[in-house]
């Protein structure tokens, strides 16, 4: 039997790929261990720790004790390592916290793992994921080629800096401990359980509460959309049948700037308003509910420092080496995504209440229109 150990369990992807994993692999042991940051809620999988289907543990990543002690009680076969500070925003107000998650926790981890794996004779059974961004290889203009594996590494944000010194880290592991380690590179991830912080929800839930749209500078900026589906699909392709050593880019092949995803996100809400009439009474400072277009709300502000130009990625390495291509197309994912929060109106109450007001105002007070 596999023992499967996944951190960052209980955020965004590391829910979706709870789910994805134990509805593909019923019988593995799950572990998710997560340190429940501000960005981390079980809500989705309460119903998997009750009936016993995932084993649940809330502790951090940098705790030496804990993972050595998780390694030994659970003997685990697989790590599918996704615990991280995230948000390039926050990594510009506040780094610390990017360096001692992103590389000191990634380091405690690697070291757990490379210490069980060598005493337990099981370093040649055993596969050790890291989750990590396409944001390590820096910013394209709008000509360039897209990201290869090859693409040389140029972090321009601390969060892509530590995700950056992490993948070294790891590349670090397997040249010299033999760590049997794969890396995988994504673009944007959007869909279900995403932190309000992040540019889609952010948009969705401020267009229904009949908030302003901040887009940083004049929005031209690209991104690759990946659908989060898409992507854990891949990092189980990858985890199960990649090559020890080697990293994989996986990529949306949706390439969008964040003036049309705005956009799309206000039409995408009008019809959903002019289609249900309920919607109205619930969301009644949206201004669909009153028949005009969420569009009203967008407002251009001050840019983010440093703010990449364009993300895109090559991903043909994966669909050759594992005939792995995602499919999911943006302008579908994207009604799924805008109903799915449409739908989960008290989940993003709930992330959005507290100390979320706080980071708001702070990330977006000082903004002004331009
Ligand atoms: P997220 O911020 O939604 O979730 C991160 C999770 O890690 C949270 O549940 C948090 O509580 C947990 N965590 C943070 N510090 C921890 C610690 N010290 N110990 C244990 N747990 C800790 O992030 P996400 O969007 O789900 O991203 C998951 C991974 O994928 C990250 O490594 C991120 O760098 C990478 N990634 C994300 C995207 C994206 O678009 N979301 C794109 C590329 C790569
Ligand atoms: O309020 C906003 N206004 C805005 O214009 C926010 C939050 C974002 N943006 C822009 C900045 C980016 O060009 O939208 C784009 C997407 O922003 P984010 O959602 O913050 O994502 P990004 O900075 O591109 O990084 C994401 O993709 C790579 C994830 O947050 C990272 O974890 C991942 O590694």
């Amino acid at each position: 039997m596999r023992s499967v150990l996944i951190t960052g369990g209980a955020g965004f992807i590391g829910q979706n790929l709870v789910h994805a994993w134990r509805a593909g692999q019923p019988i593995d042991r799950l572990v998710v261990v997560d340190a429940m940051t501000y960005a981390a809620n079980v809500r989705s999988l309460e119903p998997l720790i009750a009936d016993r289907s995932i084993l649940f543990v809330k502790g951090d990543i940098k705790d030496a004790a804990l993972m050595r002690r998780l390694f030994e009680e659970h003997e685990f076969t697989h790590v599918a390592h996704l615990a991280a500070e995230s948000h390039v925003d926050r990594s510009i107000a506040d780094p610390e916290a990017f360096l001692q998650t992103n590389v000191l926790g990634t380091f405690t981890l690697l070291r757990a793992a490379l210490d069980a794996w060598r005493s337990a004779g099981t370093l040649d059974q055993s596969r050790f994921l890291h989750v990590s961004t396409d944001e390590v290889y820096g910013s394209l203009q709008l000509t360039d080629p897209a990201f290869s594996e090859a693409s040389p590494y140029r972090p321009n944000s601390p969060y892509a800096a530590s995700k950056a010194a992490s993948d070294h880290l790891v590349r670090a592991y397997v040249e010299t401990y033999r760590l049997p380690a794969l890396i995988t590179n994504c673009s944007n991830n959007y869909g279900s359980y995403q932190h309000p912080e992040k540019l889609i929800p952010l948009m969705i839930i401020h267009a229904l509460e009949g908030q302003s749209l901040p887009i940083y500078g004049d929005g031209s900026n690209v991104r690759d959309w990946l659908h989060v589906s898409d992507h854990c699909a891949a990092l189980m392709a990858v985890i199960e049948r990649g090559r020890v050593g080697e990293t994989y880019n996986v990529g949306g092949g949706n390439e969008r700037n964040n003036r049309d995803v705005v956009g799309l996100i206000c039409d995408t809400l009008d019809r959903a308003f002019a289609a249900d009439a309920n919607l109205a009474s619930r969301f009644p400072a949206c201004p669909a509910a009153s028949g005009n277009s969420c569009r009203a709300l967008i407002n251009f502000v001050t840019d983010r420092p440093g703010h990449d130009h364009r993300y895109a990625i090559d991903a043909r390495k994966l669909a050759g080496e594992l005939g792995y291509r995602c499919s999911i197309d943006f302008d579908a994912g994207l009604g799924q995504t805008v109903q799915w929060y449409l739908d989960h109106e008290d989940w993003w109450r709930e992330m959005t209440s507290g100390a979320y007001k706080d980071w708001i105002d702070k990330n977006y007070g000082f903004r002004i229109a331009v």
